[in-house]
């Protein structure tokens, strides 16, 4: 196919249509995705998350310099959470990481949240892939840390760094619910703020009541505005890259994100399929009108799905 022939070639208009086709579920995403699947797997893949307006992008855009100077290409999906509304990428990741706008070995590509035929997990998990089959390495992935989507798609990182900032005592609490737990590595930005130590400390004290295993969390501060501390970042991540190759446990987490993609595809499709074949809405409103429990209308719909011609 030629648009893969492209895309493996790293033409960048190539990657961008197949990261759109995917994007809207059509069904020529999925030769393209089957074509490039062995071509996956080797970059790094690392997630960004935090709270609204912690510097994430900021932090993105100097992470991408720095491997720059090292001659590794970076490819970044950015989950734009403020489109859901505007129904557009936004304009701020864009002009965060706009020095790297003419560079051919940066991809960048902002995301909805919303609009995504199987959810945003399903669509940025097809961009990582399709980015790391282009040849970009490693390849961020920054979202807000609020909802479970979110935390869904960063689960997927090889390495989670969460950016937390100074005086975030209610912040923690905020995106305590699934973030905090999947942290690899803790950035607190705008260390340039009062704060930062009380920060550090707090978070050191949750830290120390939480559970963890072989690796422990490393506590970093940055100013990404004045690029203090970049460095750090990166070292923590391939430290870390470096502790899940050989403890076995990279294997492992990837072992799980497959399980996890399929499970969503599996769920999408028998959902689809119980639409076709008797119409889900049909029997919903069936089961409303007869006051017929939840589980009854799903083995109506399930068993339909079963007795059908058609492969899910
Ligand atoms: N003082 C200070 N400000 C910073 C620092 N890093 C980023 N900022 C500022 O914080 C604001 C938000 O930065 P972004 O990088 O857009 O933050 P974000 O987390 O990507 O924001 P969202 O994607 O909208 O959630 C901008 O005005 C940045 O200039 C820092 O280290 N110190
Ligand atoms: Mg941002």
């Amino acid at each position: 196919m030629e648009l893969v022939d492209r895309l493996l070639a790293r033409d960048v208009r190539a990657l961008a249509r197949a990261i759109s086709l995917a994007e809207e579920g059509r069904p020529q995403a999925r030769e393209v995705l089957r074509a490039c699947f062995p071509r996956t797997g080797r970059a790094t893949i690392v997630g960004v998350t935090g709270s609204p307006g912690a510097g994430k992008s900021s932090l993105v855009d100097r992470m991408i310099a720095h491997w720059r100077a090292r001659g590794r290409s970076v490819g970044v999906v950015a989950v734009d959470p403020s489109s859901a509304f505007s129904g557009g990428a936004i304009l701020g990741d864009r002009v965060r990481m706009q020095a790297h706008a003419t560079d051919p070995d940066v991809f960048i590509r902002s995301m909805a949240t919303r609009g995504h035929l199987g959810g945003l997990a399903r669509a940025t998990g097809d961009a990582v892939d399709l980015m790391d089959a282009a040849g970009f390495d490693p390849v961020l992935v920054e979202t807000v840390g609020v909802g479970q989507d979110e935390v869904d798609v960063v689960r997927a990182a090889d390495a989670v760094c969460v950016v937390l900032v100074p005086g975030m005592g209610d912040d923690i609490q905020a995106i305590k619910a699934g973030i905090l737990e999947i942290a690899d590595v803790f950035v607190i930005n705008k260390a340039d703020r009062e704060g930062v130590e009380r920060a550090a400390r707090d978070l050191e004290m949750m830290l120390s009541l939480g559970e963890h295993g072989e690796w422990l969390p490393p506590i970093l501060k940055t100013v990404a505005a004045r690029e203090e501390g970049i460095g750090e970042v990166l070292a923590a991540v391939e430290r870390h890259r470096e502790h899940l190759s050989a403890s076995g446990e990279l294997d492992r987490r990837r072992r799980a994100h497959l399980r996890l993609r399929v499970e969503t595809i599996l769920k999408e499709r028998i959902v689809a399929a119980a639409d076709r074949v008797l119409g889900v809405e049909r029997e919903v409103e069936r089961g409303f009108e007869q006051r017929t429990d939840p589980y009854r209308v799903a083995d109506r719909l399930f068993s339909g799905v079963l007795h059908s011609e058609e492969a899910p």
